[in-house]
């Protein structure tokens, strides 16, 4: 035993403490509170009891400040309780959990004011988010980013054992190992429950071996004290197999029965075992009970034994039998996942608790324990003992213009590469700070150049075997731990839970990172959940995805992306581009590392194409740099009061252009509006109405970007607007001063073809366009 009695007293104490306040902030949400709208609030206080005794044991006496912690999303209730003892929370917001302005449902890292470390929610994806949190962590320590002054942290997955049903998490672990990762606990509550039942038997069996394959330590906290004492009596032994035979749902229906049920169930299948009789005549049905449901995850001492157990780097599975609703009158029932204790449950828990009526929120009420010990046990918790853990690093200087090409046609994508290569080559502070990491398409994305002279990322150092064999290669994939990309194999859950690592290291690891994460436009799709993961958790990245649309023509109908410039405009926290030449993109990009770092900016969407345009021949004003950040510029201004405008965005802006050309000669002052991002436009364009609608304070009338832009037109000007996506994300134009649009872009799965065929077939030529307007007019 490592544990002084003492600290085990004061543990337990606490345990009880955090199992009730969890419960209580559940039921007071639910049964006390008045609510506005007669919906049930919910809240998880079978899920929450699983965990209690294992986040007792991490917050109170295992963690360490620098220690980052992933909570499973059903357990909130006990973080946001153990927070309210450190005094964290506030017991207004565990009175308004669930409500607004409460603490939240599923710990987040933005709306919580208690210190989350990593938001969860959407099952699996945080789990991930701790692996590659401690390559982050990595990367900033072999670098020297951060400020030195934290020692390398544990980072932490509390993780239900039904997520890992989500293939995610294999995902992770296989690309950890190809990382060696390090310093990472992912501690499973494997209660055998999830929400609809009871888990299969025979997936758990395969568990552990599938970590160890990935050279991971497995320590499984099976039994806990009592239960080993036990065993270790004559026939102790055929106690021991009966519970290792015992399938799931046969064991949680009895822990739910209680004391007779097993007295039943061990009479019918080991009377034959003097010792076994010996130990039930022992025990009344209270104390088998309690004796049966001594799993080692529920029993403070074995979980500590475990904990303190684990002294090195390498990456460790806990797996730690507990029972869902442990301690609670609903233990074990396979329906308790979302079910809630009633009215005389509660009160019975509450009168066992000792606590009394208008206690229920007090710290230290119904404990045995003095309450001067317990506060100063928990004044002396180490977790405690920087106070809030989130760091802060300064902002990177990004300079006034980013060298731009010069090639007389281009692509986007082609720019990007080499806007990015001559950031890599000027080696200022910008280049120190960017990190680029990509699934399996770091060539075809062109992050080739910027790889070549920035290098992998790896804990050892490792050469390029075929530079070393003189073997002619474009590509040099030198690995060391000063290397800045960090290549992912083929997932792109992977990639943008990497980004939503890299993109919170500021506030993580106290080191400003400037992530670049590229991928294939349509295979964001793929990513999307962990991609508005990283969002939800203000995470800062860019993201640079391409090719896009039909217009990467010969890929054909399975890599052409239709719906993305929706997702650009409907995801919170991404502001998303979509640039036509390379000045608009090096203008974007500049403007994305800054806007990457301001406290209300976000992360950043570049959709990107692989067709070559000619470049047009101009030095952008800063008006017009101003103008392509805001979302779109006139290329050809209209004269004031003309009927016809025509809205092209990305690569078919040329078409659009000789559309123009042609239009113009029946449409004298017509215009043609280039957008950059229907986004930011849009985004502007209801903030200002909402300005407008203020009846109090300071109301500023001044119209945003897309209505000035749109002012010289006449009132029924007929708008034609072409992209490579889908026409909704332009439609709306026709709204902001009540202009009719004739929307073009693509509403059908496509084919592989070549640019003008496909164009032609699905109405972005310019025949289309200048069709468009006539039909409009
Ligand atoms: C991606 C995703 N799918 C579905 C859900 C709904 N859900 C919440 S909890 C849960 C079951 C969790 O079971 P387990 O992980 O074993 O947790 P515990 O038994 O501790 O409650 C499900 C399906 C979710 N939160 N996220
Ligand atoms: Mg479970």
């Amino acid at each position: 035993m490592t544990i002084s009695a003492d600290r085990l007293k004061s543990l337990t104490a606490l345990e009880r403490k955090v199992l009730w306040l969890a419960s209580w902030t559940i039921h007071n949400a639910n049964h006390i509170r008045e609510n506005n709208d007669g919906l049930k609030v919910g809240g998880h206080q079978a899920s929450s009891a699983s965990l209690a005794t294992i986040m007792t044991a991490l917050y109170f006496d295992v963690l360490r400040p620098q220690d980052r912690v992933a909570v499973k999303p059903h357990a909130s209730p006990v973080f946001h309780a153990i927070q309210y003892l450190f005094g964290h929370q506030t017991r207004d917001k565990l009175e308004r959990f669930r409500a607004l302005g409460g603490a939240q449902s599923y710990p987040s890292r933005t709306k919580d004011t208690d210190d989350v470390d990593f938001s969860t929610g959407s099952v699996g994806l945080g789990v991930a988010m701790t692996l590659f949190s401690s390559i982050v962590q990595d990367y900033v320590r072999l670098k020297n980013l951060g400020d030195g002054k934290r020692p390398t942290g544990r980072m932490i997955a509390l993780v239900g054992d039904a997520e890992l049903d989500e293939g995610n998490i294999f995902e992770a672990l296989l690309e950890g190992w190809k990382h060696d990762v390090r310093n990472l606990w992912w501690v499973i509550d494997y209660n055998r429950q999830s929400l609809d039942g009871v888990v299969n038997d025979r997936l758990f069996g395969r568990v552990a071996e599938m970590f160890e394959l990935v050279g991971w330590r497995v320590v499984t906290l099976k039994y806990g004290k009592l239960l080993e004492t036990a065993f270790a009596q004559p026939d102790g032994a055929h106690l021991r197999d009966w519970i290792d035979a015992c399938p799931n749902s046969l064991y949680s229906a009895l822990v739910f029965k209680g004391g007779a049920g097993w007295r039943e169930a061990l009479t019918r299948d080991l009377n034959q075992y003097p010792g076994v009789r010996r130990i039930l005549e022992q025990h009344d049905d209270a104390a088998l009970h309690r004796l049966m449901t001594n799993l080692a995850g529920n029993d403070m001492q074995a979980v500590i034994d475990a904990f303190e157990g684990v002294n090195d780097d390498r990456p460790t599975c806990f797996i730690a039998y507990t029972i869902k609703g442990q301690g609670l009158p609903f233990a074990g029932h396979k329906d308790n996942h979302s079910g809630l204790m009633t009215l005389d449950q509660m009160a019975g828990f509450k009168k066992g608790m000792g606590i009394a009526d208008g206690h229920e929120w007090d710290k230290f009420a119904g404990l045995t324990a003095s309450p001067t010990d317990l506060q100063a046990f928990l004044d002396a918790a180490p977790f405690n003992a920087e106070g809030r853990r989130r760091t802060d690093a300064p902002v990177v200087a990004i300079p006034a213009q980013l060298t731009k090409p010069n090639e007389r046609k281009s692509s986007t994508q082609e720019g990007f590469g080499k806007i990015l290569n001559a950031i890599a080559s000027e080696d200022g502070e910008l280049a120190r700070h960017i990190v680029t990491t990509s699934p399996d398409v770091t060539v075809s994305t062109n992050l080739g150049a910027w790889v070549n002279r920035r290098g992998l990322f790896g804990h050892t150092e490792a050469e390029d075997v075929f530079r070393e064999l003189k073997v002619v290669s474009a590509q040099l994939w030198r690995q060391t731990p000063k290397g800045q990309h960090v290549e992912l194999g083929i997932a792109e859950n992977n990639l943008f839970i990497q980004l939503a690592a890299l993109g919170l290291s500021h506030q993580l690891f106290g080191a400003r990172l400037l992530p670049i994460g590229t991928l294939y436009d349509p295979f964001i799709a793929r990513g999307l959940d962990a991609l508005n993961y990283a969002c939800y958790q203000d995470s800062r990245f860019m993201l640079v995805a391409t090719p896009s649309g039909v217009t990467l023509a010969p890929e054909g109908g399975a890599h052409q992306s239709i719906h993305t410039p929706l997702i650009g405009i409907g995801q919170p926290g991404l502001v998303s581009y979509e640039p036509a030449y390379v000045d608009e993109l090096a203008v974007l990009m500049r403007h994305g590392f800054d806007y990457m770092q301001q406290p209300d900016g976000g992360s950043v969407y570049l959709r990107l194409s692989t067709r070559s345009l000619a470049q047009p021949e101009r030095t952008l004003t800063q008006d017009q740099q101003n103008d392509i950040v805001s979302g779109g510029y006139w290329y050809a201004l209209p004269e004031e009061g003309t009927d016809v405008a025509i809205v092209a965005m990305g690569a078919v802006t040329p078409e659009a252009v000789a559309a123009h050309e042609s239009v113009v000669r029946d449409f004298a002052g017509a215009g043609l509006l280039v957008l950059t991002s229907p986004d930011r436009l849009h985004t502007d364009w209801l903030a200002a109405q909402r300005n407008r609608g203020r009846t109090t304070g300071q109301v500023d009338r001044s119209p945003s970007p897309i209505e000035r832009l749109l002012a010289p037109l006449s009132r029924d000007a007929r708008i034609v607007t072409v992209m490579d996506g889908h026409p909704l994300a332009l439609s709306w134009l026709g709204s902001v001063r009540g202009q009719r649009v004739v929307p073009l872009g693509i509403e059908k799965f496509g084919q592989s073809g070549d640019i003008p065929d496909l164009y032609r077939t699905y109405g972005l030529d310019s025949a289309a366009i200048i069709d468009a307007v006539a039909r409009a007019v």
